[in-house]
């Protein structure tokens, strides 16, 4: 009976099913695709208005996206372009084997560029457009672990002779050798964009595919549909800022942007998702945030299979499939394939019964199938909205066979013997005879070779070599002395903030008939906390849209301005991003042939800290610009404490050469900086990058003081601020003091002088780092050229006739001051912010870190009783009189 009522509920169920379905056919037969998407999606918001949830997937079944039937005619010759291809990978890997023969532990790799040498030749053969006279030549971040793929292919184009390639990886060497990786500031005339920090590569393509929109907005270049390509690996993607910013890339609707992640499914250790699949895992992730998502996941053979499976089983063995299992299908032979790929279902095994077990031991992998490849690059080329991800499955260590093919040791195999030599050899036809296989020549066919003269042909139709780097020449901004001249008079009765004449400065630099249309202002999130929001209608914050709304402030003076060709790059709250932005604009002298010049105002704290590796990126990249490090200083940022009081951002700058460094205590010390960097980097075209700090204390900005050598000695790191007004005195002090911490220094020369009796100079000090530079440059030199007349580091000619003793104060760590005190003439007592931060007001917060002008007092008194130059209690005195609790909280473990 239950059955009977059971059957006839089914039955109502199945008429009800194919009734819903007719329905669908017909309203697509009458009325069209369209109307079919209109009337789900109302099903869809009426099932949710009752609460009926439908379960969300952003994923398509485990197949390419492009059907056969929809992929372009190759245009190339398959045939030739493979026998290129294979030299390629040859020389690669020999290059890599020999490399750590000669010195053993150099490192490389070849597994990497196994695996992506097909997505990387159809690029090179078709798609990847080098620089010409009127076009600027595609972008191309390659993968930087498979730079041996780079090389060979150099090498074969003529760019790179033998030699070049002997010495991979022995960049000392006389003559020069090959980077590791893609590096800029090694190779300035050939890598672009350095890439093997891995996860900055996807951010800063982003971010440069955006910049080159905004150049065309701004209407500093015109349209040319150059594409920004990021070549990927899987792995990769797990790093946060590969995946950080792509939601960035389809709002702004970057369809000049293109990632191809090298699916071989493994990273260094092992497999990057043994238990799932990255490449639904990835296309879940960029199909969410409205990327174009193109899957590469089988090659010919596979979708051959496909099309004669009538059951579906096929598509449900690839889509069940885990990663892990995968490998096992690269390693092991067809036999292994038939019984634990195919064997699952009967039906398929019967599918590829007339399959041999060769056959099915090599069905091949989307990415190493050119048809797939290139339909894939065509289609996203062809993109007008959006940007493309294409997700390419392919092996890692295609072709090493025994040596590492699908192996978990792949990624660190750089020895090959000779046996594995001659497998390589022979599967890829390398004409090297046995005799020679030891030795593992580089091997180049000869000039008029059918090979040589279609890959020189195909070079030159797309525009020539790539990559190449075109360093930026012509001198810019040499006559910025107008520009700064009022900031070197003072703030006469009117307190201001170092970075309030910061932000005036930019303003007027914006607006500058020269200079303004370069000026890139970048800020996350933050112009309100530096007071730059009266930027926001000055200049405009960029939107390639424009502003689509009426903004609620629209009627103050201030409002939040968007505009097509606003200059701001306001970009949220992202310092990855905002830093990303910076080394686009700051290379675009070479990477885009104008040369714009960023200001990235930032909260200190989050400057060198958060993104260091990406400042470190800019110094590789050769970028130009400045870092603003706002709101700086441990004690001179009240209130905000632990996690915002940056007292260490100028000790992180000592570690790139090409970062100067400036902890100005004047409006009129960072005039002549600015002046200086603009020089420097815009009309010397020296490829620096200043970060300057400014604080938000108010106070009065004096005149800069007479005297020829003060602007010299503000560049160089020091001068003498202030001299002691006492002339005759029993004791000499020297007070060195920085940004806001100088006014503390300015108080206790003045107490010194009063109450002890202490004639007092004080010093401002913009840059510890510069003084350093400066004085380990000299040392060096005198170590290297003895017997000749020394060099006399700067700090040592500043105070050659200065005795008595020294103490620095400033708002950064005593490591600071501590770093130079082996020139000075005297004793040096360092003072500083090392500790955590806290939430209090300013005053609190100099007691606590023991920078106030007391402290600055008292320790130049217990240096002068140490010689003797006063009695010992008088620091005892001191003490008391200026109410320092000796058993105070000690700021380093508190
Ligand atoms: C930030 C960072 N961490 C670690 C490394 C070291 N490293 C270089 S390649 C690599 C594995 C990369 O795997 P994947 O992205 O899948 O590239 P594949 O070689 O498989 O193509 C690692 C860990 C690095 N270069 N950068
Ligand atoms: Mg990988």
């Amino acid at each position: 009976m239950a059955t009977d009522l059971q059957k006839s509920v089914n039955d109502l169920l199945d008429i009800e099913n194919s009734e819903w379905r007719e329905s669908l056919d017909y309203v697509l037969q009458t009325q069209g695709e369209e109307r079919v998407r209109e009337l789900l999606r109302l099903l869809q918001v009426r099932a949710q208005e009752q609460g009926v949830s439908i379960p969300f997937t952003a994923n398509t079944p485990y197949i390419n996206t492009i059907p056969r039937d929809k992929q372009p005619v190759y245009p190339g010759n398959r045939e030739i372009e493979r026998r290129i291809k294979s030299i390629i990978r040859w020389n690669a890997m020999a290059m890599v084997v020999r490399a750590n023969r000669e010195k053993s532990g150099i490192g490389g790799h070849i597994s990497t560029y196994a695996s992506v040498a097909t997505l990387w030749e159809v690029g090179f053969n078709h798609f990847w457009r080098g620089r010409t006279d009127d076009f600027l030549g595609d972008m191309v971040y390659f993968q930087g672990h498979a730079a041996p793929g780079v090389y060979a292919r150099a090498f074969l184009e003529g760019r790179l002779t033998n030699e070049d390639l002997e010495r991979f990886r022995n960049e000392l060497a006389p003559e020069g050798g090959l980077s590791s990786y893609p590096h800029p500031f090694l190779m300035p005339e050939f890598w672009e964009f350095p890439t093997v920090s891995m996860g900055l590569t996807a951010l800063s393509a982003i971010y440069q595919a955006r910049f080159n929109h905004y150049l065309v907005d701004r209407g500093l270049r015109k349209s040319s549909g150059r594409k920004v390509w990021a070549m990927l690996g899987d792995g990769e993607m797990d790093e946060p800022e590969s995946l950080g910013a792509i939601t960035l890339a389809s709002r702004e609707k970057l369809n000049n942007l293109i990632f191809v992640v090298n699916c071989n499914l493994q990273r260094l250790d092992g497999p990057v998702r043994g238990n799932g699949k990255i490449i639904q895992e990835l296309e879940a992730a960029f199909r969410g945030a409205g990327w174009n998502v193109v899957k590469v996941i089988w090659g010919d053979d596979w979708d051959q299979l496909l099309e004669k499976d009538d059951t579906g089983l096929l598509v449900k063995r690839m889509d069940e499939v885990l990663d892990g299992e995968m490998q096992h299908f690269t390693l092991k032979k067809g036999d292994y394939v038939r019984e634990h790929f195919f064997g699952k279902y009967p039906p398929l095994l019967k599918l590829v019964e007339n399959h041999s077990d060769e056959q099915l031991g090599h069905l091949t992998r989307g990415g190493h199938d050119p048809d797939k490849v290139y339909a894939a690059y065509s289609n996203a080329i062809s993109q007008t909205e959006m940007p493309t991800v294409i997700l390419a499955h392919t092996i890692k260590g295609y072709g090493l066979g025994e040596a590492g093919e699908g192996k978990n040791i792949t990624h660190s195999q750089k020895k090959l013997n000779e046996d594995e030599l001659k497998e390589f050899r022979t599967r890829f036809n390398i004409p090297v005879s046995d005799d020679e296989i030891a030795e593992a020549p580089f091997y180049r066919p000869a000039e008029d070779s059918p090979e040589m003269q279609y890959l020189k042909e195909r070079r030159a139709a797309l525009g020539g070599s790539l990559p190449k780097r075109f360093p930026g020449k012509e001198p810019i901004a040499c006559q910025t002395d107008g520009l700064i001249r009022e900031y070197l008079d003072g703030s006469g009765d009117r307190e201001l903030a170092t970075t309030m004449a910061y932000v005036h400065m930019l303003a007027k630099l914006l607006r500058d008939p020269e200079l303004g249309k370069l000026i890139v202002p970048i800020v996350p999130d933050e112009a309100r906390t530096f007071g730059m929001e009266a930027l926001f209608r000055q200049a405009g914050i960029y939107s390639h849209v424009g502003q689509l709304y009426e903004p609620v402030d629209k009627g103050s003076l201030l409002h939040y301005n968007e505009k097509k060709t606003g200059a701001i790059l306001e970009e949220g709250l992202s310092e990855a991003g905002s830093m990303a932005s910076f080394i686009a604009a700051g290379t675009a002298h070479s990477n885009n042939g104008v040369q714009t010049i960023p200001f990235y105002t930032f909260y200190s704290m989050f400057g060198f800290q958060r993104v260091g590796d990406l400042i470190w990126q800019a110094c590789d990249s050769r970028a130009r610009g400045f870092l603003i490090g706002a709101t700086s200083g441990r004690t001179t940022l009240a209130g905000e404490g632990l996690q915002h009081q940056d007292g260490h951002s100028h000790v992180l700058a000592l570690t790139s050469t090409r970062i100067k460094a400036y902890d100005p205590a004047f409006a009129y010390e960072m005039a002549v900086i600015v002046h200086d960097g603009l020089t420097r980097m815009y009309c010397h075209q020296e490829d620096l990058i200043y970060y300057i700090t400014v604080m938000n204390e108010t106070y009065l900005m004096p005149p800069m003081p007479k005297g020829k050598d003060v602007r010299e000695g503000i560049v160089r790191g020091m001068y003498r601020f202030r001299p002691a007004s006492l002339k005759k005195s029993k004791a000499k002090a020297h007070l060195l003091g920085s940004g806001a911490i100088l006014n503390e220094a300015l108080k206790a020369q003045e107490l010194l002088e009063k109450n002890y009796q202490i004639a007092t100079d004080v010093w401002s000090v913009t840059s510890y780092k510069e003084l350093y530079t400066d004085a380990i440059e000299c040392e060096r030199w005198n170590l290297l050229n003895s017997g000749k007349k020394a060099k006399v580091p700067y700090l040592q000619q500043l105070l050659a006739k200065e005795h008595g003793v020294f103490v620095a104060a400033s708002d950064y760590m005593k490591v600071l001051p501590a770093s130079v005190a082996q020139w000075f003439p005297g004793p040096l007592h360092c003072l500083g912010t090392d500790g955590f931060g806290r939430s209090d007001g300013r005053d609190e917060l100099r007691d606590f870190f023991e920078v106030d002008y007391r402290y600055i007092a008292i320790a130049a008194l217990k240096q002068l009783a140490a010689s003797g130059e006063v009695e010992p209690d008088t620091v005892t005195r001191a003490i008391k009189e200026l109410n320092i609790n000796s058993g105070k909280l000690n700021p380093h473990n508190d």
